[in-house]
């Protein structure tokens, strides 16, 4: 919860998304909500709670007539905010919403800021801070992997792994306060073994947590996936067979791909930005040369490098240059054009890692041999660590998740150390108090109003 004061305001918003629709709805919130909608639907006002009643929707000043729709009260405190709520589901389109949204706020509501539905929810207990998060990717989220991530979010499942981790660090500092308080005791104090038996448990657990975190964060913007190689290798023939549409421009003219191409797609449910690029080689021309400068901004963004060259070739120097200097688990080698390559497309593996290159696979992009191994590759190599997770395990897919278990981590970690030093118990138990706080505050026990704004603020109107 926050120690904000909760709003005595009302407000309202269009829930749904413009454009033309048969329905959208219409919602208002907050402690005049009922008053607000008295003076533009009378028939509705006091309906039965959670019942749909179909009613005249007028405005409260020239009592035109808007529309005729369906009304639900939520009375305080069983609606998604906690407040008195009251939702409009109009006829959709440009206008009728609008006209709508227009009487409400005339009748004493304001317009809702981003998030602010949300926000007043999480003030008033209905959800916590990481279950607020989850609803902002069911709606932005483009992947069934990160549904699937914010459906377990939404269902507490991030919230009780963190809520166990703090329970854990409660004991811990509850077995030190034992040995602080009754030091005279008959029973001898709680060993320091087993309260750092404990502490190093609770690391554990946040370290198999925190693993989750740089593949979690890629399931909302993909993994960008670059890629790269000599003009003329196959890299746009490969970008259109992983895309499933004629995308790029391909020619036999090396130095087709001028600009980066960029275009997102699913594997297997996880999301890849893939960028097309300009072939990488010593040139005079101005354009081309500006396009191998943008390739090499992304080559240096990237999560993930598709390598081209074609099957049969040797590696020239450059290519092997551009190869030693790249991280091998973020680099695969794609030996393209595996038809037109005399030997088989196993041959062609083993004749890359005999060049002493990185891992590779074969493909032929037109005929789409071996495109299957490469999406396989592809998914191990950028999600291998969480594959299959989401649904079964909590995932850490924020920075700000990440950066609050990195920091209660640190204060375990530094209790631990205390232990063997001559630092009293009493002072060593703090770093613990500090950890259990850290993920308080990523939960949202409590908050500050700007950790709010940042939450939230990223949310659309109306939700
Ligand atoms: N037979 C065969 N030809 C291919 C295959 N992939 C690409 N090609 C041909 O190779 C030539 C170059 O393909 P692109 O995909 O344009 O190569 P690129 O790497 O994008 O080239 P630049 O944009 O110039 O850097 C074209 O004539 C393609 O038809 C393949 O799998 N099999
Ligand atoms: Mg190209």
């Amino acid at each position: 919860m926050s120690n904000s004061p909760l709003p005595d305001d009302t407000i309202a918003a269009i829930a749904t998304a413009a454009g033309r629709g048969a329905v959208a709805v219409v919602r208002v919130s907050g402690p005049q909500a009922r008053e607000v909608l008295r003076r533009v639907a009378p028939a509705a006002a006091d309906a039965a709670p959670r019942v749909q009643r179909l009613a005249a929707i007028r405005h409260p000043e020239t009592g035109e007539l808007l529309d005729r729709a369906l009304v639900t009260l939520f009375p305080a405190p069983g609606s998604y905010t906690g407040e008195d709520t009251g939702e409009i589901s109009t006829h959709g389109g440009a206008l009728t919403p609008q006209l709508v949204l227009g009487a409400l706020l005339a009748a004493g509501a304001r317009p809702a800021l981003p998030g602010e539905f949300t926000r007043r929810a999480y003030l008033n207990g209905k959800l916590d801070l990481l279950q607020a998060e989850a609803v902002a990717d069911l709606i932005d989220g483009r992947s069934p992997a990160l549904h699937r991530a914010a459906v377990h979010q939404m269902e507490r499942g991030l919230s009780r792994r963190i809520d166990e981790l703090r329970g854990a660090i409660i004991q811990a500092e509850s077995l030190i306060a034992y040995s602080i308080d009754f030091p005279e005791e008959d029973e001898p104090p709680v060993p320091p073994a087993r309260i750092r038996a404990a502490a190093e448990a609770v690391m554990g657990r946040m370290d198999a947590l925190l693993a989750t975190a740089p593949e979690g964060e890629l399931l909302r913007e993909g993994a960008l996936t670059v890629l790269a190689g000599r003009p003329n290798s196959g890299k746009s023939s490969l970008f259109n067979a992983l895309l499933g549409t004629e995308r790029a421009i391909v020619t036999e003219i090396p130095g087709t791909t001028r600009d980066a191409l960029e275009a997102s797609v699913t594997v297997d449910g996880y999301p890849f930005r893939l960028v097309d690029t300009a072939g990488l080689r010593d040139t005079e021309d101005r354009v081309e040369g500006m396009g191998i400068e943008v390739a090499r901004r992304y080559l240096s963004a990237a999560d993930l490098v598709l390598f081209c060259i074609e099957a049969g070739r040797e590696p020239g120097d450059d290519e092997r240059v551009f190869l030693a200097d790249r991280a091998p688990n973020h680099t695969l080698v794609v030996r393209t054009k595996a038809d037109l390559a005399a030997t088989g497309g196993a041959d062609v593996d083993g004749e890359a890692e005999e060049a002493g290159v990185m891992r590779s696979v074969a493909v032929a992009a037109v005929a789409g041999s071996g495109m299957p191994a490469l999406r396989d590759a592809l998914l191990r190599m950028a999600f291998g660590r969480i594959l299959g997770e989401p649904g079964e395990a909590p995932l850490v897919t924020r920075e700000r998740h990440a950066r609050a278990l990195r920091h209660a981590r640190g204060e375990v970690a530094t209790f631990v150390d205390a232990l063997d030093s001559t630092v009293p118990m009493e002072l060593a138990a703090t770093h613990l108090r500090a950890a259990a706080g850290e993920l308080e505050d990523l939960i949202g026990a409590v908050s500050v109003d700007d950790v709010l704004d940042r939450v939230f603020g990223d949310f659309c109107v109306g939700k």
